[in-house]
């Protein structure tokens, strides 16, 4: 019995010393390390990735990081995490978006614009939609909205759904949305294929659009894909019309490789943006400041 104690005593003081040992070491920890060297990414297939992957090309110090493929939701909960024990997190982020609003966070500076500057979102149509729906053509050439809007939207959506929120966006905004229609004939029930992304800054416009269309006569449908398939979808006219291109730089590789084939109506919203995003609360600025993995 007393053997056993023994025993049992000298395996907690061991862990004792273990524990302290740990603790030590993690506080002497720098940021980097902390980090192990990693980006917390998203969906493999966003434009985001594939800026984040060249970023890590352009600067020097990040050639030998690592970026984890995600998804945002999964992005979304490690910064909660992170948040929640006040440890240094860095995630791919962009605006519009609520993590803003429940999170104090900044986005490094990034010198050499590998993740961009300002973006826009564009409205893309299908070669052909003009002369077959010219009604519905008007309208989705007129729609354009501020940052601000599209930030309602999903914030609603986040205590209901993208239809409610969308829904109660188009009654509140009705005078806007008159300007939109404004001498433009009521459709027939025609059929309109809106493509979209899996995120929520197209789902909140992919909704609104769908609404006003709806209430003007028309019956639209949103299929979410990933950007390389929303760019083929318009290309080869299987889907009508769309308002999630990022540009000029996140889907740019995209849009270059199908630009002949599909109607670029212009911006529909100025102002988004992505980059490399942290808590404020770290002791970081700037891309150039995070020290190589040797
Ligand atoms: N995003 C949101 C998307 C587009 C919309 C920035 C995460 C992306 O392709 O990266």
């Amino acid at each position: 019995m007393h053997f056993k104690k023994m025993g049992l005593f000298s395996v907690a003081v061991t862990g004792l010393l273990l524990v302290g040992c740990n603790s030590q070491e993690e506080s002497s920890a720098t940021i980097e390390e902390k980090l192990n060297y990693t980006i917390n990414g998203i969906e493999p297939g966003s434009g985001t990735m594939e800026l984040a992957n060249n970023a890590l090309q352009d600067y020097e110090n990040l050639n030998n990081w690592n970026l984890t493929e995600s998804s945002t939701a999964g992005m979304l909960g490690e910064l909660d995490k992170a948040f929640k024990n006040e440890e240094p997190i860095i995630i791919t982020g962009w605006n519009p978006h609520w993590m803003f609003a429940k999170y104090d966070l900044k986005y490094l500076e990034d010198p050499k614009k590998s993740l961009g500057e300002i973006e826009n979102i564009n409205t893309i149509v299908r070669k052909g939609f003009k002369e077959d729906l010219p009604n519905a053509y008007t309208i989705v050439d007129r729609f354009y909205w501020e940052p601000e809007d599209m930030e309602t939207v999903m914030t609603d959506a986040q205590n209901s759904d993208f239809s409610d929120a969308a829904n109660k966006w188009v009654e509140e905004n009705s005078e806007t949305i008159a300007e939109w229609t404004s001498g433009v004939e009521k459709g027939n029930g025609e059929k309109i294929s809106i493509i979209s992304t899996p995120w929520d800054t197209e789902d909140a416009s992919s909704h609104v659009i769908e609404a006003i269309l709806e209430q003007h006569g028309f019956e639209a449908e949103i299929t979410p894909v990933d950007p390389a398939i929303m760019f083929q979808a318009i290309s080869t006219g299987n889907g009508d019309i769309s308002l999630a291109p990022w540009l000029p730089i996140t889907h740019e590789s995209f849009y270059e490789k199908h630009k002949d084939d599909f109607i670029d109506l212009g911006e529909n919203l100025k102002g988004a943006r992505l980059g490399f995003v942290v808590p404020a609360y770290m002791d970081i600025d700037s891309i150039e400041d995070l020290a190589a993995k040797e």
